[in-house]
């Protein structure tokens, strides 16, 4: 199999020809070509099949009101007593809800809600306990007016109760591949959905992650699961796709996904990536504690928006915006 990747450029010198990548803000006039059994090529427009041309090039549908041809920040609410960098700080409804609307204020344009960690090693939540952590918080979102809220659970009784209560995005790190009931709760919703690549479980998915190479195995699995959820009922239009940074993946293994992200847009769908604190950021970057690191997710979030990237998922969103807003300050589409 051969995998095109659009080479993504931001430059103001755009020459003739040049193609915008999912009509976003970056462009390309190049692709690498990519095989398992031999070295990468670089290549022309006029050498992309016409299906893979139309799917990098495609403007992405609109994502529960939010055009996509921006990127977008998806704020991180996590209800829950042990998520990895910020575990126990918003566990009251009253301190979730507020924490949102800081969000909000501070820029972001989607706030996910979990209501049960995924870090290396998490132990599962039963249902009726994140549905109670996650339902009343979505509701008291809803009825505050407050942004579109994701509902991050790889479990389709807490998907299905939180649209109830108002979310308006199903964000699944197990691609619809934990709960057999999750893609009939999608497809009758109506709902855009996230599709997340894992390996393993999170009980496990740290102990010794391998893949023959990671790029092209993380794209044929997110391309296998985008066709069944499509056989689901799901249209590709509503599907969002993820390359899980640090869901069973070494530091090599994120730098090489992070590396080569505009790849993942031969699949015609938005790219949504979470950087923020994860480990790999705190070993390159010297911060054993996740708190401390903010600096590093921020440039990872930028240059995941560098390849085209349409959402990116974080917890310091004051900061991720004001960078955003600078870095997008220097395209030459955006009048200041
Ligand atoms: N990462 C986490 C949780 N959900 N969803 C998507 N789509 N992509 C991600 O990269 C992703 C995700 C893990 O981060 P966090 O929510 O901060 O931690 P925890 O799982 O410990 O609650």
């Amino acid at each position: 199999m051969t995998y095109y990747r659009a080479i993504p450029m931001t430059d103001a010198a755009r020459p003739d020809g040049a193609q915008r990548l999912a009509g976003g803000w970056c462009w390309f006039d190049r692709v690498e070509v990519l095989r398992r059994d031999a070295a990468p090529e670089i290549a022309g427009i006029a050498d992309i099949p016409a299906e893979v041309l139309a799917r990098l090039t495609a403007p992405r549908a609109d994502l529960a009101g939010l055009a996509l041809d921006t990127p977008r920040l998806m704020g991180i609410l996590n209800v829950t007593p042990d998520s990895f960098s910020d575990g126990g700080d918003h566990f009251t409804p009253e301190a979730a809800v507020a924490h949102a609307r800081a969000m909000q204020a501070a820029g972001a344009d989607i706030l996910d809600v979990g209501g049960e960690s995924t870090r290396p090693g998490a132990a599962e939540v039963p249902v009726a306990e994140e549905i109670a952590r996650t339902g009343p918080v979505i509701a008291a979102l809803r009825a505050a007016g407050a942004a579109p809220v994701s509902i991050d659970t790889r479990k389709a009784e807490v998907a299905q109760a939180a649209l109830a209560a108002g979310a308006r995005i199903v964000n699944d790190v197990s691609a619809l591949g934990f709960d057999p009931g999750m893609a009939a709760v999608v497809a009758a919703s109506g709902a855009p959905v996230c599709l997340m690549h894992a390996q393993g479980t999170p009980a496990t998915m740290q102990a010794d992650p391998r893949y023959d190479d990671v790029l092209l195995d993380v794209y044929d699995y997110l391309a296998g699961r985008v066709a069944e959820a499509e056989a689901a009922g799901i249209d590709r239009a509503r599907i969002l796709i993820d390359p899980g940074i640090g869901f069973g993946k070494t530091a090599a293994h994120n730098l090489a996904l992070l590396r080569r992200l505009s790849l993942f847009h031969a699949l015609g769908c938005p790219i949504l990536l979470g950087v923020s604190r994860k480990r790999f950021i705190g070993s390159i970057g010297g911060a054993p504690a996740a708190k401390d690191r903010m600096p590093g997710s921020v440039a990872l979030a930028l240059a995941g928006i560098a390849q085209g990237a349409q959402i990116v998922r974080v917890h310091d969103v004051a900061e991720t915006r004001q960078a955003l807003q600078l870095w997008m300050s220097l395209d030459s589409r955006v009048e200041i």
